[in-house]
């Protein structure tokens, strides 16, 4: 999906919102556990329920991949169920020295057809550089993540006194464009976007960390927010474990609604 369609969706659905498809199994109303696919019955049902609140789902891969094949086949269907409109990330977290990294590309965007990987840019430009080669797919670099483990190196300063995750983004804008390039940063560091957004002023940004981990989304949309938008905010339990037992899609539905209902204020 390009930049300018995503833009679209966002202004006709008055909405960033990022739903995340953390899909537990240990989580799951238990009327769901009589299908043979319980993690694709969960899902289906919470995307019917948000899919007009929302423009992009995000499995993370870790759920999939946790429950083997079953959890990628899981992955697959769901994959397939999300409508045509709405912006796709695996949140997959992937980098690895070049030729791994074209085979990691290749997993999911050519075999799954997912618009965007998420890769950690610790290896550098020969492991980040092949998930830039898939025209149309778009990378999103982990920058500035919403953990509290973000602490540990990423405000390091580097030479000119820049922080790590400051140098990261800067490098990586001259291996990618705001067509192909967006940037984690977690709304858990709200003080940060101004920032951010004079080094990055025209890439999306991908926020997690509202709800369960805390963050500011009025924080993040006041100071994150371009005349593009330029936000995909994540939420994922506070969104798909909103309820449990029968009425859990409509617990989810009113929950995607809350997170909605803000961001129409500013978009
Ligand atoms: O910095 C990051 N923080 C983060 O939480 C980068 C991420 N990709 N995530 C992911 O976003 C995390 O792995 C999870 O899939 C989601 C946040 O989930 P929740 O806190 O909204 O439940």
């Amino acid at each position: 999906m390009t930049r300018e369609a995503l833009f679209e969706q966002i202004q006709q659905k008055k909405s960033c919102l990022c739903v995340g498809l953390d899909t537990d199994l240990n989580r799951l109303p238990k009327h769901l556990l009589q299908y043979s696919d319980p993690i694709y019955e969960f899902n289906k049902r919470i995307i019917d329920a948000t899919k007009d609140l929302c423009v992009a789902y995000k499995p993370n891969i870790a759920f999939y991949e946790a429950m083997g094949a079953r959890g990628w086949e899981s992955l697959a269907k769901t994959l397939e169920y999300i409508p045509e409109t709405h912006f796709t990330i695996a949140d997959a977290k992937r980098g690895d020295i070049g030729n791994t990294s074209s085979l990691y590309a290749r997993a999911f965007f050519d075999t799954m057809d997912f618009d965007a990987v998420t890769v950690a840019p610790y290896m550098g430009e020969d492991s980040v550089k092949p998930f830039l080669e898939f025209e149309g797919k778009w990378v999103i670099l982990l920058a500035l993540t919403s953990n509290k483990g973000s602490q540990n190196f990423q405000f390091t300063t580097q030479e000119k006194n820049q922080p790590l995750y400051e140098k990261v983004m800067r490098t990586a804008m001259t291996w990618g464009n705001a067509e192909n390039l967006m940037f984690v940063i977690g709304a858990t560091h709200p003080e940060k976007f101004q920032e951010i957004r004079q080094i990055a002023p025209d890439n999306f940004l991908l926020v997690p960390g509202i709800g369960a981990q805390g963050g500011d989304l009025e924080g993040v949309l006041h100071h994150g927010a371009t005349d593009k938008c330029g936000l995909l905010i994540n939420s994922s339990r506070g969104i798909i474990y909103a309820g449990d037992g029968i009425g859990f899609a409509g617990k989810a539905q009113l929950s995607a609604l809350r997170l909605q209902k803000v961001m129409a204020t500013t978009l």
